[in-house]
């Protein structure tokens, strides 16, 4: 049975996501296979996820978190990637949380069975960085989703926004938070209270992405780009690195900064960190061994 479900013609595997289902595509590089995302190895030790449900615009229903975490689980676990790019397709990162899907649901349904609570698993104990490249919609959660990430970019025409007021509720995946710190309290409430869009460009210039590119191909060469030269550092490094960064997001300065201290002594005791500074005196090309 699950033989001829894996034979089903292409058009017909992008079914309103409502439930979970069996149902896998092999994507050409991984060894998994999902439903809702495509899975692949574009660049050495750079792990890339593409959102893959383009009828509904990457709505981010259920199973399609579900097949996120496992595959950020397992990118975060392998031994071939240092790096995660996670996109969507030119004209949708992700159109938010499922609306179809939670429209019905009422508190005591979400409430007890923890509704869409591995949302906060996204990103939180994945310890390699993540890039987010954003083209088209990032409303809601879409735009939630991207805001997990270690550094976004985006194309200049990007939609981003959270627009769950005007769906009678309030964003529920960081939205509030992450926007907030990234932009400031005065454009965030204004954005937040009005649910109006806002574009990469205007992302970018208020520091919330890193980067805004003039269109989707330059958005995906210059985060693979970015991609590789992360993947070319020690992998060790480049973990310390992401989480001395994040702690500033949590801790006062004093804390922030005596933590960083505490990773960097650390760091004394890897082997990268000799190959590093050796390879620098004797100027040579470092061969990291992950160590
Ligand atoms: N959910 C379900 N289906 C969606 C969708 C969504 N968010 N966005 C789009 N679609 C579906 C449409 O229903 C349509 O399906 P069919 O009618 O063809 O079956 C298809 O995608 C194409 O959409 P449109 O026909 O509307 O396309 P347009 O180009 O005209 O418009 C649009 C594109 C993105 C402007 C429009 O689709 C739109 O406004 N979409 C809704 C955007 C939105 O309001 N997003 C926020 C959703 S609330 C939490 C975690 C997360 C969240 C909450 C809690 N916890 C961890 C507790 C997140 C909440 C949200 O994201």
């Amino acid at each position: 049975m699950n033989t001829l479900r894996t034979l089903r013609p292409l058009a017909s595997r992008f079914q309103p996501c409502t439930l979970p289902k069996t149902i896998r595509q092999f994507s050409a590089t991984s060894s998994k296979s999902y439903e809702y995302i495509l899975v692949s190895e574009p660049k050495p030790g750079v792990g890339q996820v593409t959102l893959n449900r383009p009828k509904a615009l990457n709505a981010l229903c259920t199973p399609l978190i579900t097949e996120l975490n496992q595959a950020l689980d397992e990118f975060n676990t392998s031994d071939s990637v240092s790096v995660i790019l996670l996109t969507g397709s030119e004209k949708a990162f992700a159109a938010g949380a499922d609306i179809k899907e939670m429209a019905p649901l009422t508190f005591s349904e979400a409430y007890k069975t923890s509704f869409i609570e591995s949302w906060s698993q996204l990103t939180s104990r994945v310890k390699k960085p993540i890039i987010a490249a954003v083209s088209g919609h990032a409303l809601g959660g879409g735009c939630e989703l991207a805001m997990m990430a270690d550094i976004l970019y985006c194309t200049e025409q990007a939609n981003f926004g959270q627009p769950e007021i005007k769906l009678g509720t309030v964003p529920g995946a960081g939205g509030s938070q992450r926007l907030t710190r990234a932009i400031g309290k005065s454009r965030a409430m204004e954005l937040i209270l009005t649910g109006k869009s806002f574009s990469g460009a205007d992302a970018a210039r208020w520091g919330l992405a890193a980067r805004a590119f003039s269109d989707h191909a330059a958005l995906m060469e210059g985060a693979l780009k970015t991609a590789e030269t992360i993947a070319g550092n020690s992998r060790v490094a480049v973990i310390a690195a992401k989480e001395v960064v994040n702690k500033s997001q949590d801790l006062p300065l004093r804390d922030g900064v005596e933590y960083e201290r505490r990773v960097f002594h650390s760091l004394f005791g890897s082997k990268d960190q000799k190959v590093g500074m050796q390879a620098f005196a004797e100027k040579k090309k470092p061969e990291w061994t992950h160590e």
